[in-house]
């Protein structure tokens, strides 16, 4: 792609926006920065000032300037300076296409997407592939825009990529040699119009994939498994059920014959067996040795804000799934514990319903607690049904869910909703949950 002397208008000044606007002046670009928000909520807003144009406040027709748009994945496509720029067939794409286009053709892509399970997948096949000697490189929604990395250079083997659905929006050209789905279910409802248009932006990243390429399906979920558009390209399967390409049983991982064992493994639930399954399938592309990959399986560390143990008080476990923002993440974390378990639910919502719930809150929650902007739409989907409490304070809510328990209790923040009614990120969230109850240890 050519980008010395093109102008570019980059919309959003968060770590997408920032990134690929520094490697567009890098390459000898022009880039113009536009944020809908006001100036002093922009961090570090002098510093950008200085080095890009720039415009606070709102998109003004300043970014119709531009040869090409690039939109930060958080900027959905229905505002009207983008409604202006499509009547103007301006070329709009996203950080990622952007990235795929100045990338070098040597330098691989693993790319991994889902409604749960991305970010434990990509470490842990980001994992593997540094234990065998390979230069991976971990990006995307995961943290670190794509653009951030020396990608026009040589040097990258494989650039490990998960990518979310507002990522999955806006690409073209982009191929990935291997694109695994996770699963589906729903999730981001504010965003689209319905599941159908969210599930359909999944499934981009098997576009432009050819018979050299692998792709990659999960055999136990429905809205996955069904997909047979996907012609020109291998297809492999995961399941927990069925012995496909790679499967489970009796505690071991199978694939062509080989076993792999999960007795060392510090990963909890159903769920990340298949996360590791579909991992083992990623990698098998790049000729990996066995030994490697038991190893690696073995020394994984889990990700924190997932299923994370915190700590034991008086007898009673703490765990912190500030990560589950979305139901389906719940429906496992409840299924990952031998015993029922008290359960603290709620945030800012996307439009879920959260009924979905009710049979596994009746199995597997001895006590629900309701919290954050969602008690009233959760209240109404659980009346009658289950017993819940309700405190809107975070710190009140986990300080009764121990006040109520007995030795051998286990206390869960799992809460199915993002943390933006309270928090700035389910890190945050996490973080305060992790003290509170380390507070409540002193
Ligand atoms: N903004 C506008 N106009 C708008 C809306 C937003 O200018 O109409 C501005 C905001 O004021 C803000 C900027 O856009 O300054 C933020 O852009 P962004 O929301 O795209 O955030 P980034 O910091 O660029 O982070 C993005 C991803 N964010 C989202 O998808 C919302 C990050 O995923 C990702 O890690 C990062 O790129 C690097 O690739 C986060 C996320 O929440 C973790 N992802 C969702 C999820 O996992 O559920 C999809
Ligand atoms: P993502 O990056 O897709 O949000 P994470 O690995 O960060 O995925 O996990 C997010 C939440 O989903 C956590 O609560 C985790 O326990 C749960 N989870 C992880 N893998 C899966 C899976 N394969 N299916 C359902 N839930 C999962």
């Amino acid at each position: 792609m050519k980008v010395k002397g093109i102008k570019f208008g980059i919309l959003g000044m968060g770590r997408s926006g920032l990134s690929v606007a520094a490697k567009i002046k890098e390459l000898g670009g022009i880039p113009f920065l536009s944020d809908n928000n006001s100036e002093d909520k922009i961090p570090d807003a002098d510093k950008i000032k200085m080095t890009f144009r720039t415009e606070f406040g709102g998109h003004t027709q300043k970014l119709l300037e531009n040869d090409i748009l690039i939109l930060s994945p958080g900027i959905p496509g229905k505002i009207r300076i983008l409604q202006d720029a499509k009547k103007m067939n301006c070329r709009m794409i996203s950080e990622i296409e952007f990235s795929f286009l100045i990338k070098q053709n040597k330098s691989k892509i693993i790319a991994v997407t889902g409604s749960n399970g991305k970010s434990t997948t990509v470490s842990l096949i980001h994992h593997i592939l540094k234990e065998a000697g390979f230069n991976a490189v971990l990006a995307g929604n995961i943290g670190i825009p794509l653009s951030s990395y020396p990608l026009e250079k040589a040097g990258i083997d494989i650039i490990v990529l998960e990518l979310s659905s507002f990522q999955l929006e806006l690409i073209d050209k982009f191929k990935a040699d291997v694109a695994a789905l996770i699963n589906i279910t729903p999730d981001h409802l504010n965003r689209y119009n319905s599941f159908a248009d969210y599930a359909a932006m999944k499934f981009n990243i098997f576009n432009n994939q050819t018979e050299n390429d692998l792709a990659i399906l999960n055999y136990d979920d429905m809205n996955t498994k069904k997909y047979n558009e996907i012609a020109n390209r291998k297809i492999k399967y995961f399941s927990l059920n069925s012995e496909t390409d790679i499967y489970y049983k009796n505690n071991f991982i199978i694939i062509n014959g080989r076993k792999y064992s999960l007795q060392n493994t510090s990963l909890k639930g159903p769920h990340n067996i298949a996360n590791v399954m579909c991992s083992i399938l990623a990698i098998s592309p790049f000729k990996v040795d066995a030994r490697i990959i038991q190893n690696s399986i073995d020394t994984f560390t889990p990700l924190p804000h997932r299923l994370e143990f915190v700590s034991e008080i008086s007898g009673v476990k703490f765990y912190n799934d500030s990560k589950a923002t979305n139901t389906d993440s719940v429906k496992y974390a409840l299924s990952s514990f031998d015993k029922p378990l008290r359960i603290i639910l709620g945030g800012a919502g996307k439009n879920e319903d959260y009924s979905v719930l009710i049979p596994y809150l009746i199995n597997n929650a001895k006590k629900v607690y309701l919290t954050g902007d969602t008690i009233d739409e959760m209240a109404a989907a659980f009346i009658g049904k289950i017993k819940f409490d309700v405190i809107e304070d975070f710190e009140s809510v986990i300080k009764k869910a121990f006040s109520d328990s007995e030795q051998g209790d286990i206390i869960l923040l799992s809460p199915a909703c993002t943390s933006y009614d309270r928090f700035d990120n389910f890190e945050e969230r996490g973080n305060t949950f992790k003290q509170i109850v380390m507070g409540l240890k002193r």
